[in-house]
């Protein structure tokens, strides 16, 4: 089963995105659809549809998920008051899109339930 996404088109610039970073393994654009003042999705460039298909083999890209988020959000100035990262899993986790991102927000204190 192919598991091309949407965000595969956006990894091989088949359709545009606003690309804040990107190295070997990841990619980090703005979402389409912010939900605060600062939303990056950051992305592994292998595909991965889901968070119960991480493994043991691709468990290093998803560390290195976080490592770009935290990243970011220093450079765009969030580290002091903060900032959330977050990856949604299936229906009830509100996914979407089946390729694993971590939506990193900041820019507004955030509330807790996130529902
Ligand atoms: P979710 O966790 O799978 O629900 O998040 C998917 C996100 O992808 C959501 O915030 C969308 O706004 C965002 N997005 C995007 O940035 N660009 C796109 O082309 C599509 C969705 I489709």
């Amino acid at each position: 089963m192919s598991q091309e996404t949407i965000f595969t088109k956006i990894i091989n610039r088949e359709i545009p995105a606003d690309i804040l970073y990107e190295d070997d393994l990841a990619l980090a654009f703005k979402d389409i659809n912010p939900q605060a003042p600062f939303h990056v999705l950051v992305i592994p460039k292998t595909p991965i549809a889901t968070m119960n298909d991480i493994n043991e083999e691709n468990a290093h890209l998803v560390g290195h998920l976080y490592l770009v988020a935290a990243k970011l959000a220093k450079e765009h100035g969030f580290a002091d008051n903060g900032y959330r990262a977050v990856m949604n899993c299936n229906n009830d986790g509100g996914q979407t899109v089946y390729h694993i991102h971590l939506h990193v927000l900041a820019g507004k204190e955030m509330g807790w339930p996130p529902y």
